[in-house]
């Protein structure tokens, strides 16, 4: 459960927030794609509540109402072609799959397929669930449980969300015919919404039930789902995220707070060298890596402090980290502007969701931050697929920081944090030749728009960033995009 089967050459998974299936199935052809993603992660598509009372907010769809795969970013018809048509171009679909819980007590009680619940019968009759399928007796966890409590946080309800009991067989039979139906129509895996919530041993049941994903669309025999386990763990509570790495990948947390604090300029860049499991960090095939996610880009889910789009040049910095070192499986964050916590996608008066528009220039617009889009990250996942599965060699720092490293003998980049410029003649590992700046600018026809770097016979060049430069980092590969 731990690979992601993605197509030869790609790397990088893009949590596309909110998009609708017809967007996304447009951005795999004409963006992602191109560009060597991997894969992308997708909001959940099956029946939420609709919350006209909050306004539509994003948070609307971890509040389940059934399984049918109807919301505002598409119906099934939708959902089965984006899968399709990503597939065919060699990016992968891994589904937000909302399986701790069902919709609570909210003020509204319809759902985007036109379900109801009968709420005080814990009675959702589209699935069906009735109260013999949820836990019991009805609780609800508080926030001292976390430090002390595992069974607490595992079997009484998540913010008032009806909490589903996998130990019970007609709950976890739902749960599986709901996750291999999105096998069959093609995804590659699963994030596990709230895994923390759920008990592992009953979570492997449900893994060892699902199909083998559909060699119709690409996929090897015999090939098990990709899923990645949303356990936040800073150490320090009742739970861990030990506990989930026997049975699939885990969302490691403590990166994005790292690398947001070394980017930020409170922790040394030096202090690198070592990333990876030396910094307590997951063992790096079970790993899913990141700076922000939808809930702490946003300060949800005891976020806070993370670097996010708001802060574009450390942000960009510390992707350019997480993408260069082969440590863990990276995500990439995309989003929608938001001034304000709850606020949710685009909307149109009748809440249909606005598509994202794409300038000429390549960015979008309507509300629409596509950090994928952005040239420094987008051309960061093309150093990574360059970089293949090698290590890191030739470190160096300048004690303080200013970093830069070799991957074997395909990528070489370079950050400069510091208030002073570097300007160093470096070891890139790479052939002698000319090299596009991956970050500074696009390489058109046979120039750099941005910096060029001539490396000799000894693989070295002449490296500068200056502290006023509008990026901190420079990228350079034996790839095409950067290769003169
Ligand atoms: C998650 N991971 O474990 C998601 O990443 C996170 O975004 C979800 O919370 C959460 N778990 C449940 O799937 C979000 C949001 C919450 C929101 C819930 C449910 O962060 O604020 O809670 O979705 O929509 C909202 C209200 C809350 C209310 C609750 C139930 O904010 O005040 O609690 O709905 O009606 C009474
Ligand atoms: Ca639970």
């Amino acid at each position: 459960y731990k690979n992601p089967y993605y197509a030869a050459g790609r790397s990088v998974n893009v949590h596309l927030f909110e998009w609708k299936w017809n967007d996304i199935a447009d951005e795999c052809e004409r963006f992602l794609g191109p560009k060597g993603y991997g894969g992308i992660q997708i909001s959940p598509p099956n029946e939420n509540v609709i919350l006209w009372a909050y306004n539509r907010p994003w948070w609307e769809r971890y509040q389940p109402m059934s399984y049918e795969l109807v919301t505002r970013s598409g119906d099934e018809r939708q959902f089965a072609d984006m899968v399709r048509r990503c597939n065919n171009v060699g990016v992968r679909i891994y589904v937000d799959a909302i399986i701790n819980h069902m919709t609570g007590e909210p003020p509204e009680n319809v759902g985007t397929a036109g379900n109801t619940a009968v709420f005080r019968d814990w009675y959702y009759p589209a699935v069906p669930y009735r109260a013999e399928h949820f836990n019991w007796p009805h609780c609800v966890i508080n926030g001292i449980d976390y430090a002390n409590d595992a069974w607490r946080v595992r079997n009484c309800e998540l913010v008032g969300l009806k909490d589903l009991n996998q130990a019970n067989e007609h709950t976890r039979q739902m749960i599986v015919n709901f996750m291999n139906k999105l096998i069959d129509y093609g995804v590659a895996g699963f994030r596990i919404d709230a895994a923390k919530h759920m008990w592992p041993e009953d979570l492997r049941i449900i893994y060892d039930r699902l199909h083998n994903l559909d060699t119709a669309h690409g996929f090897p025999a015999n090939a098990r789902p990709y899923i990645y386990q949303e356990v936040i763990d800073y150490g320090g509570e009742a739970i861990s995220r030990d506990e989930y790495t026997p049975i699939g990948a885990v969302t490691e947390f403590r990166v994005g707070l790292e690398l947001s604090n070394a980017f930020r300029g409170n922790n040394d860049l030096r202090w690198l060298v070592t990333w990876g499991p030396q910094w307590a960090l997951l063992a790096d095939s079970d790993a899913l890596t990141f700076i922000d996610n939808h809930d702490n880009e946003r300060g949800h889910g005891g976020g806070g402090g993370i670097l996010t789009y708001k802060e574009p040049r450390p942000y960009k910095g510390a992707i350019a980290f997480l993408l260069a070192h082969p440590y863990g499986e990276p995500q990439i964050m995309s989003s929608f502007d938001f001034w304000d916590s709850e606020i949710g996608p685009p909307m149109d008066s009748t809440g249909n969701i606005i598509s994202p528009a794409i300038n000429s220039d390549g960015t979008c617009g309507n509300g629409w931050i596509c950090q994928h889009r952005w040239r420094q990250i987008s051309a960061m996942v093309g150093f990574r697929n360059a970089a293949g599965n090698t290590g890191v060699n030739d470190w160096w720092d300048n004690g303080s920081n200013q970093i830069a490293f070799c991957r074997g003998g395909n990528a070489f980049v370079a950050f400069n944090n510091n208030i002073w410029d570097l300007n160093q003649n470096l070891q890139t590992c790479l052939p002698a030749g000319r090299y596009c700046d991956v970050i500074s600018g696009n390489k058109v026809g046979n120039s750099c728009q941005g910096k060029t770097i001539t490396v000799g016979n000894d693989g070295r060049a002449q490296i500068f960033i200056g502290a006023n430069d509008y990026d901190m980092m420079l990228g350079i590969h034996v790839g095409p995009e950067s290769r003169l």
